[in-house]
């Protein structure tokens, strides 16, 4: 088999590169491990970025983004029992959208395959061979049998435990990483949202978020130690610990309860690889980086990595000029380590780290309070977090 850009991996980085390539009139084909039911329930990011929205809404995706998604201009932060608004597009004009990230992945399939594009699910043994030649090479059994695809690039787009990054020599590549002490639990549940914006919170038992995915699915996390096991969290439990973090002082109001559709643990790590390209192998969104959640980015960098990936492949193939190609990495660098900056920035402001001191509380109070009372503080926050 040959294609002219062989992409490992079916996320959203991996499904969109195919798609844009395609408005190039660039072929590829992309190999998935996790057969399509797997890939189109996966339960992950919720918050688009406009830069996000608009560059799917560009590439003719975003029919059901634009009749489903939920648009929002702010977000609150609670702390010491009070509620604050910040009034993000008011400050820079710009909005989320609230949209599951496998309802992308499910446009995506279903654009690619009328488009007549090739994903080869349930495959394994991925093997990437020959980068620093013209031809490299990935290996791969699939339907029972060995495969081999040629391409002229590969593009490394199968996540953060994926193979490609490992298929650079190790002196090729720097790593920059850091591991934090808790994870959140996160449910996905069959419940009305009490609320039509975020809520990001700061309590003594540690941190809280309150998100959606529409008018009748609520989306909650809670931070937990590091090992903790599902086990420990029946129902109750859940809902008992989020309405407790989320107490407003003299009031009643809790979270709507409702059937718990799914819940998990997610570990919390930023990670960065650098540079995000070796020979003939091109890496883009958590195949690359790894951000915690609480900045809402993974989705959106990777969304921006394949932007940048597409636009720099184009010109190498319609004109042979690789200067794009070879920025790619600096280009997408500049935006993973901002955003770096702000998930590290509101993961420190918003948890509880083991240790810490009723004075680690108050300061992180006293950061929390000057963002919510300066219209400076609270632009910055929203700049970066609108995108
Ligand atoms: P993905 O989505 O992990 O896709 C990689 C794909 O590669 C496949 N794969 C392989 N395929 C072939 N051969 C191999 N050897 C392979 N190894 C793996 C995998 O099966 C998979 O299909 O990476 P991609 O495309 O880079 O997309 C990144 C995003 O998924 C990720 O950054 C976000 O989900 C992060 N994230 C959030 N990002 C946001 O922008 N906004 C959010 O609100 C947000 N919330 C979140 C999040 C991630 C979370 N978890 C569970 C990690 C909330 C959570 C809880
Ligand atoms: C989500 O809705 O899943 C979500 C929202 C905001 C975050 C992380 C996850 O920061």
């Amino acid at each position: 088999m040959r294609t002219q850009v062989g992409i490992v991996g079916a996320g959203p980085a991996g499904l969109l590169l195919s798609h844009l390539l395609h408005l190039h009139g660039i072929s590829s084909v992309v190999l998935e491990i996790r057969d399509r039911e797997y890939i189109e329930h996966r339960v992950r990011a919720g918050v688009l970025e406009q830069a996000t929205v608009d560059t799917l809404r560009e590439a003719g995706l975003a029919d059901r983004l634009d009749a489903m998604g939920l648009r929002h201009e702010g977000i609150e932060l609670r702390f010491d029992g009070e509620g604050h608004r910040v009034p993000m597009t008011e400050l820079t004009g710009r909005a989320i959208t609230v949209y599951g990230q496998q309802e992308i992945v499910k446009d995506l399939v279903a654009r690619r395959l009328a488009d007549g594009g090739d994903i080869r699910f349930e495959v394994s043994e991925v093997r990437l061979d020959g980068l620093t030649g013209s031809e490299p090479k990935i290996h791969f059994r699939h339907g029972g049998r060995d495969d081999e695809l040629v391409c002229d690039f590969v593009a490394g787009c199968d996540g953060f435990h994926g193979v490609c990054r490992d298929s650079a020599p190790d002196a090729a590549l720097n790593v920059y990483e850091r591991e934090y002490p808790f994870a959140w639990l996160g449910i996905l549940a069959e419940a009305k949202p009490a609320v039509d914006e975020l809520i990001y919170c700061l309590h003594e038992r540690g941190f809280a978020l309150y998100s959606m995915r529409s008018p009748t699915i609520s989306r909650l996390y809670l931070q937990v130690p590091v090992d903790e096991d599902l086990e420990n969290w029946p129902d109750d439990r859940i809902w008992d610990e989020l309405a407790g973090r989320f107490t407003l002082t003299g009031s009643d109001w809790r979270p709507t309860e409702g059937p718990i559709l799914e819940k998990g643990i997610t570990p919390m790590r930023s990670f960065v690889t650098e540079p995000m390209q070796f020979a003939r192998l091109l890496l883009a969104g958590d195949a690359a980086h790894i951000v915690p959640p609480t900045g809402a980015k993974g989705l959106n960098l990777a969304v921006n990595d394949v932007h940048l990936m597409a636009r720099a492949l184009d010109a190498w193939f319609s004109s042979g000029d690789d200067a794009l190609l070879n920025r790619y990495t600096d280009d997408a660098l500049r935006r993973v380590w901002r955003v770096q900056h702000l998930s590290w920035w509101m993961t420190q402001m918003l948890h509880r780290f083991p240790g810490d001191d009723p004075y680690q509380h108050r300061l992180q109070i006293a950061q929390l309070r000057n963002v919510v009372d300066s219209r400076a503080y609270a632009t910055a926050l929203s700049e970066n977090y609108v995108g």
